[in-house]
């Protein structure tokens, strides 16, 4: 029994090619899918070789377990589009005599398409049963600031004018004209990650960007790639910052569609390794933990 507990959520996967119907179908919240995109999205998980096991899944495990033990406090993973759910998390919390429940979601920065969805699922799940300690940002913290740039200084410190460009998921354009932080919070990620790594030539740019017929923030990377190339640049590192793991838009659209596009500019294209459940990363979600709780890190 522990009166405090951590939900942590993740956006989840399907772990067999069967469940790709109802995984994509959860994430269109019954809205239609057309044939043709559900045959693609099929084809993507068969490639990423998904019948292996979700790298998504697996290292939100990991780093479920290895936070759990930081922390010596329970930490039950619930998924936004699969299992566990953020409702069976929820449960087991309660189950646990949780009385305070910190809502933490493996996704930086708050946006009312994203980490309000989250939200309103853990919330929903709970139903006033326990306190609620929700974070809903941290792309600032310090700790995440420093582990990206670290990773991106090792990499551009021997590769003179090596141009970073740091990406996030793109989302529907409308969410600027409602005010959403979403853009705002990534480019000050950016900005921090390149001040602390001293890298001057950079810009940043969406990925992944679904096909739903209304327009996406932009510019797409692979749009991108082409005029950086216009521009002179042929190095490029990618430091992706609105994710945290390697999953299906890391390991198909950064490594597979990213990489053909920079082959056929003519540009060289490296990524930073993802921080999954590096003990560095695992420690700063430790310390965002505490700070909801209000209690001390140790020094
Ligand atoms: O590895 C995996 O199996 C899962 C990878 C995955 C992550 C992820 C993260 C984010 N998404 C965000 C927004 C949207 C919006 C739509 C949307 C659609 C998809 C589809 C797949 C998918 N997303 Fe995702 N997303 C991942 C996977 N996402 C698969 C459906 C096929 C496709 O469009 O390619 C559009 C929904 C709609 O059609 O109505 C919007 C955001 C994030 C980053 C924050 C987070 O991790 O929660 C934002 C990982």
């Amino acid at each position: 029994m522990s009166e405090h507990a951590v939900v942590l959520m993740a956006y989840g996967s399907p772990e067999r090619l069967e469940d790709v119907p109802a995984y994509y179908a959860d994430i269109r919240g019954g809205r239609p899918i057309r044939p043709e995109l559900m045959d693609d999205l099929v084809e993507r998980y068969r490639r990423l070789g998904i019948d292996q096991g979700s790298p998504l899944n697996a290292i939100t495990e990991e780093t479920r377990a290895a936070l759990e033990q930081e922390l010596g406090l329970p930490v039950h993973t619930g998924m936004r589009h699969w299992q566990p759910r953020i409702a069976e998390a929820a449960e087991r919390a309660l189950a646990d005599g949780a009385t305070t429940v910190v809502g933490l979601v493996l996704a930086p920065h708050f946006s009312s398409m994203s980490i309000a969805r989250y939200r309103a699922l853990l919330e929903d799940a709970l139903a006033g049963r326990a306190e609620l300690r929700f974070v809903e940002r941290w792309g600032e913290e310090p700790g995440f600031i420093a582990l990206l740039s670290h990773r991106v200084t090792m990499l551009t410190r021997d590769h003179g004018g090596r141009h970073v460009v740091f990406t996030a998921h793109s989302l529907p354009e409308r969410i600027l004209a409602e005010g959403d932080p979403y853009k705002d919070e990534l480019l000050r990620t950016a900005e921090l990650v390149a001040a602390q790594a001293g890298v001057e030539e950079w810009s940043f740019s969406f990925q992944s960007e679904s096909a739903t017929g209304e327009p996406w923030l932009g510019p797409d990377i692979l749009d991108h790639l082409a005029a950086l190339r216009e521009q002179g640049v042929r190095d490029v590192l990618v430091c992706p910052v609105g994710f945290v793991a390697d999953h299906l838009e890391i390991k198909w659209d950064l490594d597979n569609e990213a990489q053909e596009r920079a082959a056929e500019l003519g540009i060289t294209l490296e990524r930073i390794e993802m921080p999954n459940a590096d003990p560095e990363f695992v420690r700063t979600l430790a310390v965002i933990v505490r700070r909801a709780l209000a209690v001390p890190s140790p020094v």
